[in-house]
């Protein structure tokens, strides 16, 4: 509904915004806005163009191909994935987080953790092997770092050579700059009309991730060990005294790390280390607890990205007033339609924030998803004063409404009930929290967040079509479903004339994006289920489905043949452990969709879906087997023996059908051990299992 004169401005305005963003982004390291802002406002733009072609700029952001910060640096695969921490933010989830650990370790007794300043800085792991640094990689996807090998040899913390070692021993830690040093870099850098940074931690990671190692020689970084990758023999038998062994290697450990004997005393060292917070010298945004024993390290094991033995407990949000200037709709991959506050700048704990999420249309209406009042029911206005927070790198927020700074005649906000990418109407399901477009794939926005999902990092993550790239091919109309991906080489690669005049892509390029494209037809089942971006199906549930089904065949057969709410395929679906009633539904309606099965039929006959392959040891005694855990034991926790069962290649479910091996029964168990019975199934009791996987 804009005139052509305010179409302009806008265009104008995005434009400058995306100039900046990409000069922050890709020349000075030092990211002004969130991937997501920036995508919304390529999105915009693009939205825009389309509508007023006539008032494409010259300048137009959308002919930019941004190169990522990564190219140029060669590629290290992580031996041992490199994590990241679960976060807590009040004192009930450190206290919550003790209870979890007991509860899955079945623990009432004495236990100790490790508490320690989680640096704000840049996570790096060091590989060294008969004592010498081989190799350093930044995190990246925590699969797959940048080799940053040489840069790392120019910080004077991180040891060249050890003694005393394990033959293999990889270092992991975080890079950072002093307060001090940021400073004076930041004073030398402008003397020099060189880059300056927002703050340390983007100094520290613009200075490690240099492809000239000779800058990184001259910033002042520095490195503090915490952790620990791949090793040839074990460290220790406890986080501290491992931590205490990384000190002896020569590390600089963080001085503040202490033990603890549960949450009361964690939340102390918090409250010590948030009052020495000023004056370390360094920035620090919260405080890591570890269980301290490492053999309850492992029996606790993994989520899929992060360990359930630790936590990182966040300092409280930094807030700043401003001004509400406009409240634009992004449409997600799954027809949500979110909301985000445009702002009048202002910096927010050191970083410039110009956007921020204002969740879904009743946060805006100031009540919660029960109807209660939230900010005392004040509703939120274009014109208004909010206060913003950000909490560590996560979207900044709104939390606050000043009523008192609101000027006459605001208007209350309407939340679209017509999507504003395609015009379809937006239905809001009883008990969703969150309106939706009902387009399904007609809908430009959400076509293009499911290709930029495809092409994601947990999905296909093809070499050399990141989301920009997916999304200007779809703009240009080349690519509108996944399967149109791989037919790109067949459709332009004879003359490679259209991709090769596109800024930035030369033949060689072109042709390096088709070989990439073809390396990633064969696909795991579970990477394709999570990418085909079927809703309320996440990582893991594709996980589930992928080690239940195995195959795409069988996955695809019962998916075909399944009807919501009744019968076997149905059943089976939800005797997954994991799977409720609502993801079943939602993998059948998509595979019983018309076109998104068109979608999907066109994508399969271009893959090779790998089957799932059972990683557990060959003579493991439940490899393969289903087995049903029922009643209460008293050697192990439910999780950990879901944990074990699955590590050892069994498939875990949660009822007892006719597919069901074996069932754990202990104390308590009813109507699972007579359907057992009924259908003949062997039952063994706790110490049986243990007796079997050989545990006892
Ligand atoms: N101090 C500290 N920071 N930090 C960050 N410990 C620590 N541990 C981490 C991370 C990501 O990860 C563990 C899972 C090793």
């Amino acid at each position: 509904m804009l005139s052509d004169a305010e179409a302009e401005a806008e265009l104008a305005r995005l434009a400058a915004l995306l100039l900046a963003a990409n000069t922050a982004y890709h020349t000075k390291d030092a990211p002004e806005i969130t991937d997501a802002e920036y995508d919304a406002a390529k999105r915009r733009n693009f939205a825009l163009e389309a509508r007023f072609p006539h008032l494409k700029r010259a300048d137009s952001p959308s002919e930019v191909v941004g190169a990522g910060v990564a190219e140029g640096f060669t590629k290290i695969a992580h031996e041992v994935r490199m994590l990241s921490l679960e976060n807590a933010f009040e004192d009930k989830d450190v206290e919550e987080f003790e209870d979890r650990v007991r509860k899955y370790l079945g623990h009432s007794g004495p236990l100790a953790f490790t508490a320690e300043p989680k640096i704000d800085g840049l996570s790096l792991s060091l590989r060294y092997e008969n004592g010498r640094l081989i190799h350093a990689a930044t995190r990246g996807d925590g699969e797959t770092g940048e080799n940053v090998t040489e840069n790392a040899q120019t910080i004077g913390d991180i040891p060249q050579v050890l003694t005393d070692a394990p033959v293999v021993l990889e270092v992991r830690g975080e890079v950072y700059m002093s307060h001090v040093d940021f400073k004076a870099l930041n004073a030398r850098q402008k003397e020099l009309g060189g880059k300056i940074f927002a703050n340390p931690r983007n100094a520290a990671a613009g200075s490690l991730r240099q492809l000239d190692a000779s800058i990184t020689s001259s910033r002042p970084l520095r490195f503090f060990a915490y952790a620990w990758g791949a090793v040839s023999e074990p460290l220790a038998e406890t986080q501290i005294s491992a931590i205490n062994r990384l000190k002896k290697l020569g590390f600089a450990v963080n001085p503040l790390t202490i033990l603890c004997n549960g949450a009361a005393e964690m939340l102390t060292h918090y409250n010590t280390i948030e009052a020495k917070r000023s004056s370390l010298g360094y920035d620090i945004d919260g405080v890591v607890y570890k269980v301290n024993d490492l053999s309850l390290q492992r029996r606790l094991g993994f989520r899929s990205t992060t360990p359930r033995w630790a936590i990182a407990h966040k300092f409280p949000a930094e807030l700043a007033w401003t001004r509400l200037l406009a409240i634009d709709i992004q449409v997600g991959r799954t027809g949500a339609l979110s909301p985000v506050a445009r702002l009048e700048p202002v910096t927010v704990g050191g970083v410039v924030v110009s956007n921020a999420t204002l969740h879904n249309e009743d946060y805006i209406a100031g009540r919660d998803s029960k109807g209660n009042a939230i900010r005392d029911g004040k509703d939120i206005r274009v014109g208004d004063w909010v206060q913003v927070y950000r909490a560590g790198d996560v979207i900044p927020k709104i939390a606050d409404v000043d009523l008192s700074r609101r000027s006459d005649g605001l208007q209350r906000y309407e939340f679209p009930v017509i999507c504003p990418e395609c015009g379809s109407p937006t239905l809001r399901e009883e008990g969703d929290a969150v309106r939706r477009c009902s387009g399904g794939l007609i809908c430009p926005a959400q076509a293009v967040e499911r290709l930029r999902h495809f092409v994601g990092r947990g999905t296909f993550d093809i070499e050399g079509l990141g989301a920009k790239q997916i999304e200007a091919f779809y703009r240009d109309g080349w690519v509108q479903t996944p399967a149109e991906i791989f037919s790109l080489r067949a459709r332009f690669g004879t003359g490679l004339q259209q991709l090769k005049n596109r800024e930035g892509w030369g033949e060689k390029s072109a042709e390096n994006l088709f070989d990439a494209i073809d390396e990633k037809r064969k696909i795991s089942l579970n990477r394709l289920i999570f990418a085909l971006g079927i809703r309320h199906v996440g990582e893991s549930s594709a996980s589930l489905l992928a080690n239940h089904y195995a195959t795409w065949p069988q996955f695809e057969t019962a998916m075909t043949h399944a009807t919501i709410g009744a019968g076997a395929a149905w059943d089976e679906l939800l005797a997954i452990d994991g799977v409720g009633a609502v993801l079943a539904a939602s993998v059948i309606a998509t595979f019983q969709n018309e076109r998104e099965r068109a979608a999907i039929d066109a994508l399969i006959a271009e893959l090779e879906v790998q089957p799932v392959v059972t990683r557990a040891p060959v003579n493991s005694p439940v490899a393969g087997k289903t087995v049903v855990f029922t009643g209460t034991f008293e050697k192990m926790t439910r999780a950990e023996a879901k944990a074990t069962a699955e590590s050892l290649g069994a498939k875990v479910a949660g009822s007892v059908s006719a597919k069901t091996d074996l069932l754990v029964a202990g104390p308590g168990a009813g109507s699972k051990a007579k359907a057992a019975a009924a259908l003949g199934v062997e039952t063994i009791d706790e110490d049986g299992w243990l007796a079997l996987i050989g545990s006892t």
